[in-house]
C-alpha cells in the first residue's frame, strides 16, 4: 500500500511537470486578425489598424489592390531581439507582379527590418536578416499558408503546412521603424501586394511543424491538398547553414 501511494504520488508529480513543461513551452496567441467584421480588429491583442488608400474587407478577408493599399497596425507586433515568436498567414495574389511584395511588414530597413513577402526574382523573402530564401512564391491565384517560426533553436518558415526554409539562426529583428503593416512595406518603400489576405496570427513561442499543419488544414484545406502533395511528393525542402 506505502509502495501504491508512493508510486501514486511520483506519478502525479510526473503529470505535474510535464504538463508545467508543455505549458511553459505552447506558443502563446497574442493576435488574430480574421477580417469576420469590417475593420481591421484584433480579436485577441486589441491591437487595431485601419485601411489604407482603399483598402477594403469583404468576404472576411482584406482585399488589397495592389496599387497602393494596405492596413496599418496601431503597434508592433513583431517582438525586437532575440524573443521567439510565429507568424501565420493565409495569402492569395490576384495577379502576376513584378518588383518586390510584401504580405506583412515592420521596422526600417536594415534594421534588420521584418516582412515576409515576394523578391523581384519571384522568390519568397524573409526579412533583411534572410533575404531571399530560393522558393518560388507561388504563381497560381490560390490562397496559400505562410507560417514563420523563430526561436533559440532557430528560424523555420512552412507553406501551406511543408517546411521550406530552416536557418540555425534566430531572428533578431530591430525595434525601430514604420509599425506592423499588412500588404506593404515599412517607411515609403511601397512594394503594395495586390490580392487578399486572412488569417494573420502572431503567437508569443515557436509553433510545432503539427501545430503549424493544423492551421493550415483549417485555414485552406484544398492548398494544402494539392499544392503541399505536390511540394511533398518531390521531397522539396530547402536547408540553409547559417552565415
Ligand atoms: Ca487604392
Ligand atoms: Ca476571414
Amino acid at each position: 500500500m506505502k509502495i501504491l501511494k508512493s508510486l501514486n504520488l511520483s506519478l502525479f508529480v510526473g503529470v505535474a511537470a510535464i504538463s508545467m513543461a508543455s505549458v511553459a513551452n505552447a506558443a502563446v496567441l497574442l493576435h488574430e486578425y480574421t477580417f469576420s467584421g469590417p475593420g481591421v480588429t484584433d480579436s485577441v491583442g486589441g491591437v487595431h489598424g485601419t485601411l489604407e488608400n482603399g483598402a477594403t474587407i469583404s468576404g472576411g478577408v482584406l482585399s488589397l489592390d495592389g496599387v497602393n493599399d494596405y492596413a496599418q497596425i496601431g503597434g508592433k507586433l513583431i517582438p525586437s531581439g532575440l524573443n521567439a515568436f510565429s507568424v501565420t498567414l493565409d495569402a492569395q495574389q490576384l495577379s502576376t507582379q513584378t518588383g518586390f511584395r510584401e504580405l506583412i511588414s515592420q521596422g526600417v530597413t536594415s534594421g534588420p527590418g521584418f516582412y515576409i513577402g515576394e523578391h523581384a526574382n519571384g522568390n519568397i523573402r524573409v526579412t533583411d536578416q534572410f533575404g531571399g530564401i530560393g522558393v518560388s512564391f507561388p504563381t497560381d491565384g490560390g490562397f496559400h499558408s505562410y507560417a514563420l517560426t523563430s526561436g533559440a533553436l532557430g528560424t523555420n518558415l512552412y507553406l501551406d503546412g511543408i517546411l521550406i526554409f530552416s536557418d540555425a539562426a534566430q531572428l533578431s529583428m530591430t525595434g525601430a521603424g514604420t509599425d506592423t503593416r499588412f500588404g506593404s512595406q515599412f517607411g515609403a518603400i511601397g512594394e503594395f501586394f495586390h490580392g487578399n489576405l486572412d488569417n494573420i496570427r502572431i503567437y508569443d513561442g515557436v509553433l510545432t511543424e503539427s501545430e503549424v499543419q493544423a492551421l493550415a488544414q483549417v485555414s485552406e484545406p484544398g492548398a494544402l491538398l494539392v499544392f503541399g502533395f505536390g511540394l511533398a511528393g518531390l521531397g522539396y525542402m530547402r536547408r540553409r547553414k547559417a552565415s
